[in-house]
């Protein structure tokens, strides 16, 4: 017995130095990165390609979102590449249950399909940032709760939108706005470039981005070499651009704008009576 016992503590031992060590070589097997990047998305160009409605699809509010969303927070290196799925450490929606209302709020999925997870399967867009790009953010953020916590609070403190607002560039469906008075707005406020992705003549991502103690930095540029940054660099947006709103898309799940059309109808029915 006592034979038996010896041999399970050296398994047990055994097990979980291989478990802590093939963790770290996980961390090992990609370099640490370089900057963060803050990808945020304009849902009044992405909402407009957005065929058909969902529960959990921001474009399908009873008001369309005329506000920045977030995309994630990246963990990116000086060439333009990034690491990505870093750890195995799957996204757990409990940890992230006080940041819920936040989450829905401000880091909506606009798109239907759910997202791809690093290691099979599909999830929200929450368990693809976090399991792409949160794991690998290590060591300045240090768990998923922690990256869901630092994206909110960069996103609260550089709200882009107002930025925008203060400088007379407003959501419209006509107006047009020079691509430099947008980048320069943001610049004179956030003190670094950002790095803005159009489609069509329409804002679809502003992204701004971070040094590892998170003071602002400008994006990587044009300069860089890679076709993929090349494509997805401010060129892809033409001179004059523009910040699209969208009609809210109708599915079978709209009875909050029933319900608030029904008793706005009610309160002038009342106020007129
Ligand atoms: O641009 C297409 C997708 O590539 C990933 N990306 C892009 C630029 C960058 O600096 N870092 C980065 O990760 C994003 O992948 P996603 O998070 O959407 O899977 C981006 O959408």
């Amino acid at each position: 017995m006592a034979l038996n016992l010896r041999h399970f503590s050296s398994f047990a031992l055994a097990f979980i130095l291989s478990i802590s060590f093939s963790s770290s070589s996980v961390w090992a097997s990609q370099r640490e990165f370089d900057y963060f990047v803050l990808a945020l998305q304009w849902p009044g160009t992405i909402c407009a390609q957005t065929r058909h409605c969902c529960s959990s699809n921001g474009c399908c509010r009873s008001e369309p979102i005329t506000y920045f969303t977030l995309h994630g927070l990246w963990a990116d290196y000086d060439d333009g590449t990034w690491p990505s799925c870093c750890t195995r450490a799957g996204f757990d929606i409990n940890k992230v249950e006080s940041l819920m209302p936040e989450l829905q709020k401000y880091w909506p999925s606009l798109y239907c399909t759910s997202s791809k997870r690093c290691f099979g399967g599909k999830g929200p867009i929450w368990a693809h940032e976090w399991e792409k790009h949160g794991t690998c953010s290590y060591p300045v953020i240090q768990d998923e709760y922690d990256y869901f916590a630092t994206t909110l609070n960069l996103y609260t403190k550089y709200n882009v939108t107002r930025i925008l607002e203060n400088a007379g560039i407003d959501a419209a469906n006509s107006a047009k706005y020079l691509l430099g008075e947008v980048v320069s707005a943001i610049k004179n406020e956030f003190g670094a470039t950002p790095l803005l992705v159009c489609r069509h003549g329409s804002v679809e991502e502003l992204r701004i981005c971070f040094n590892k103690d998170f003071s602002p930095r400008d994006c990587v540029n044009e300069s860089s070499t890679l076709m993929e940054d090349i494509s997805k660099s401010s060129s892809s947006c033409p001179r004059y651009i523009s910040l699209p709103t969208y009609e809210p898309l109708v599915h079978g799940d709209l009875r909050g704008k029933l319900v608030t059309s029904e008793s706005t109808n009610m309160f002038r029915l009342v106020a007129s009576a």
